[in-house]
């Protein structure tokens, strides 16, 4: 298909002075519906602050901060210098056997902000990438430690680990695992903690669910503990649909992994970097994992960036055997690339200069959890979720059309000038930590008016 652009849009976007591809055909989209898409395109030119706009020119709010990434807003003078200069600078540096300045430094910024004893951090390019170093990484820890059994991985249902074989393994969504094979052997799920009987239109953490946590201990009565490796869950559940940890599931989780010597990886692509109301979910449930993935917010989405943040032990554990040995064989070409360390230098600033951090424990985020369940009554609304400055608004599908409903809220909201995300039937929605309550305001109203819309 060498599918050329609709001429109405070429006209509106010469109007902008934007350049428009000469064809779509090549270009094989994410994650995208790409026979629809082409047809239509939705094509953004610009961002600045809380605002996106597109190639005609029309200027759209953001509600979900990219894809719950861009966490200081867009278009942040500190992070733009720095990666400008950055470029200028050095372009390059190999990541093995070799480094540079920045890496160390943005490697100790990093720690500085993590739970206190998780003090290494090891450089991805994404969310994904950070998931399987994770488990690698788990795996590995334990052979290093003397107990080699331990290989299965556990993850959970409705998870969202990215795209990688070891992240589709662990992960629980169905759409996203069912077409690919085998993936990784050896995986087992627990339940997921979504109970929208028992928990729905509930404010931040739902009451009903800790004990789904035990799911672990029919695990290790089923295989043993001393062959599994690692249980890896989001502390909140962004891609599946915002689901909320009930009151003391995580403490569980914790608990039970201490018992029986499983490391417990909190996956915080989508909490990490404030998202919470603390710099990671780990804090603002006071529960340390064994280690943390982060990506997106870690350069704000500007340079593609993931990591893993270890617990000391855990690092220190490979530091052992002959100095001349590399510890643990892995890593990417890209680890710690100069221009996403710089990014995410300037990013770390902007969120410390701003209190960007914390800023979703505050007034802000009371305002933005009334509006979001202000929709409640609304047609078709079954449930709202919220945490932080995330929210999830559940809607009834369109029977026998599952995501019908959501994905014409989605393209409503937009005609309208407002990004949003949709997952199923659950729109979800995690802007910029800069926002404001004139655009909370907004957003609520134009969603309330598309969610009317579409009954
Ligand atoms: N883990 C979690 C918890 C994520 O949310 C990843 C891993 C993978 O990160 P990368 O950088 O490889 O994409 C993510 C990513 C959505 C959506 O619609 C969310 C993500 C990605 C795509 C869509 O909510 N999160
Ligand atoms: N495939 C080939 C043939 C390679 O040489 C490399 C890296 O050198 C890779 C894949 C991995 O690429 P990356 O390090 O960017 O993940």
């Amino acid at each position: 298909m060498n599918k050329a652009i609709d001429p109405a849009l070429m006209q509106a976007a010469e109007s902008t002075g934007s350049t428009l591809p000469a064809s779509m055909g090549a270009y094989w989209m994410p994650f995208t519906a790409n026979r629809q898409f082409k047809k239509a395109p939705r094509l953004l030119a610009k961002s600045q602050g809380m605002h996106y706009w597109d190639v005609a020119g029309r200027q759209v709010l953001d509600a979900v901060a990219g894809l719950w990434c861009v966490n200081a807003g867009h278009a942040r003078p500190r992070i733009v210098q720095a990666i400008q200069q950055q470029a200028a600078e050095l372009d390059f540096a190999p990541p093995f056997q070799m480094a540079h300045p920045k890496a160390f430094e943005l490697a100790e910024r990093v720690a500085q902000i993590a739970p206190a004893g998780m003090g290494k951090v090891f450089f991805t390019n994404s969310g994904s990438e950070a998931v399987d170093t994770a488990l690698k990484m788990a795996v590995a820890y334990h052979r290093a430690r003397g107990e080699g059994t331990r290989t299965r991985l556990l993850g959970r249902e409705r998870g969202y680990h990215g795209v990688n074989f070891g992240g589709i393994s662990v992960g629980g969504m169905v759409g996203n695992r069912k077409t690919f094979g085998l993936a990784v052997a050896g995986v087992d799920h627990i339940r997921h903690t979504h109970d929208p009987a028992r928990n729905s239109f509930v404010k931040g953490q739902p009451p009903h669910g800790a004990d789904l946590a035990d799911d672990i201990e029919k695990l290790v009565a089923l295989h043993d503990a001393s062959n599994i490796a690692a249980v890896i869950v989001e502390p909140v559940a962004g891609s599946t649909g915002v689901l909320i940890p009930p009151v003391g599931y995580l403490q569980r989780l914790r608990e039970l992994c201490t018992k029986h010597g499983i490391l417990l990886i909190f996956d915080e692509v989508i909490t990490g970097f404030g998202r919470t109301g603390a710099p990671f979910a780990a804090q603002t449930f006071g529960v340390t994992p064994d280690l943390i993935t982060c990506a997106k917010g870690l350069t704000n989405g500007c340079v593609p960036m993931g990591a893993v943040i270890a617990k000391d032990e855990i690092h220190d554990t490979f530091m052992t055997g002959p100095e001349h040995l590399i510890e643990f064989p892995h890593g990417y070409t890209y680890s710690a690339h100069p221009l996403a360390c710089a990014a995410g230098l300037g990013t770390l600033d902007t969120y410390a200069e701003e209190g960007l951090l914390t800023r979703a424990s505050g007034e802000i985020a009371a305002y933005f959890a009334e509006g979001v369940h202000s929709l409640k009554g609304e047609p078709n609304v079954i449930d709202i979720r919220n945490m932080g400055l995330v929210g999830g608004i559940e809607l009834a599908p369109i029977a026998g059309e599952p995501t019908k409903r959501a994905f014409s809220i989605f393209l409503d909201c937009w005609d309208k000038g407002l990004l949003i995300r949709t997952t199923g039937d659950t729109i979800a929605l995690s802007p910029p930590l800069i926002i404001e309550k004139s655009h909370i305001d907004q957003i609520i109203e134009i969603l309330r008016g598309a969610i009317r819309k579409a009954a």
